[in-house]
């Protein structure tokens, strides 16, 4: 059958460390017994593709784990997906049935979960090969390619009629700030926010904390670039740490009269947690930290913060549990709910994928959604 055939296709392949992707023709193995064939139809480029690609030394490696697409086959015992399905795909997966998936309490699956080694969930294999080469994966989803496999858990079923070159933000960045403040920090009206770091994953924060009617949503970002687009996005103050005359946490103390309800840290900066800590009330404020540390992964601060009610709250994805809960993150998008297309500042061709790469790292876009 088809489905048992490799596919020869385009990807972008990262052949070394901080290097430019490089269009190859890859062969795409079939799905195993339990994983499901995509052809990918958007991908959006988030942060942390950058900084696994400038850090962790698996090599040649397929990046991308923002994206969209259209079932092309699946293997032998999956029974959830047929031909012809519209999906995102889950950096994340969930396999509903370990203790965590069933706990009710977490959206860490134990069987599933992040894949950090570069290879597929099922036998520890990868599905790329160039020449007979392997390639490694990227949170075992792999999305710079025409085709990629995935593990039947590590994809959703979507509505159909949900544009794909939209909703692939809700596959990681848009929705776990989303998440992170209606299911981690469960944010109440009238209260004070502080976001570090504007890019689409403190955008979708601002977002989600004007939704719950927060009464100040304090913005932080040494790019004053980001101002504009973050008013829009519910921002009521706008800080640049770097035109401020003392330290931010003194200012955010001063317009909050005594620190922030909720301090969310969007940057991926170990040090900005100790920051945010600072930047919260005692007796209740909450710290969340979404982002993935690029450089020292220790956090640091001083215990009294803690002794004086602080909370520390890390997440993942934004507590969504991936399977379970995106399809309705979809559906409020359709009914226009909640915004995502603004955060779309350039559409892309395939070939032009490093553009999007430059972007990024010039702080010029949020999302560079990129159609194969
Ligand atoms: N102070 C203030 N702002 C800063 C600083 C600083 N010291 N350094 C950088 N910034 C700003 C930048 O100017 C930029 O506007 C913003 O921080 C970061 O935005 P982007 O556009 O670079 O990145 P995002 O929004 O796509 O993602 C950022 C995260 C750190 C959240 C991301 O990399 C991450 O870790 N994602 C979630 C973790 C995860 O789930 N990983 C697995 C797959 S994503
Ligand atoms: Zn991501």
């Amino acid at each position: 059958s088809q489905s048992q055939q490799v596919i020869t296709c385009r990807a972008a392949v990262a052949w070394g460390k901080g290097e430019e992707l490089v269009i190859e023709e890859v062969e795409v193995s079939p799905p195993q017994s339990q994983e499901i064939r995509i052809k990918v139809v958007s991908t959006s480029l988030c942060r942390s593709d950058i900084s696994a690609l400038d850090s962790q030394p698996i090599f040649p490696r397929i990046f991308g784990h923002e994206a969209s697409g259209i079932v092309e086959s699946v293997g032998s015992e999956v029974t959830e997906f047929k031909k012809g399905d519209h999906v995102l795909t889950l950096f994340t997966g969930e396999c509903r049935t370990c203790s965590h998936c069933t706990s009710g309490k977490s959206n860490i699956c134990q069987v599933l979960g992040l894949e950090r080694k570069g290879l597929m969930h099922s036998d520890q294999g990868t599905r790329f090969s160039v020449k007979g080469k392997p390639i490694y994966h990227y949170c075992a989803v792999s999305s710079f390619s025409e085709f990629t496999v995935v593990h039947s858990g590590c994809a959703v079923k979507v509505n159909a009629s949900a544009p794909l070159e939209k909703i692939c933000l809700l596959s990681c960045g848009a929705a776990a700030g989303m998440g992170a403040v209606w299911n981690v920090a469960n944010v109440l009206e009238g209260s004070k926010v502080v976001i570090f770091g504007l890019g689409t994953v403190g955008l979708s924060v601002a977002q989600a904390a004007k939704l719950r009617g927060a009464s100040h949503i304090i913005g932080v970002d040494i790019n004053s670039a980001k101002c504009d687009k973050a008013k829009a996005f519910g921002v009521t103050q706008f800080i640049n740490p770097n035109e401020c005359s003392e330290p931010v946490q003194q200012v955010i103390k001063r317009i909050t009269d005594g620190g922030a309800d909720y301090a969310f840290e969007c940057i991926g900066d170990t040090g900005m947690v100790t920051t945010a800590l600072q930047s919260c009330c005692d007796g209740w404020g909450l710290t969340v930290t979404l982002g993935v540390p690029k450089v020292k992964p220790e956090v640091s601060a001083h215990y009294a913060l803690l002794l004086t009610g602080r909370t520390l709250k890390g997440c993942l994805f934004g507590g969504w549990k991936p399977k379970s809960d995106l399809p309705s993150l979809v559906d409020m998008y359709m009914k226009k709910e909640i915004q995502i297309d603004e955060f779309i500042t350039h559409n892309l061709q395939f070939e032009d994928i490093n553009e999007a790469l430059n972007l990024m790292r010039e702080g010029k876009c949020l999302r560079c959604v990129i159609h194969m």
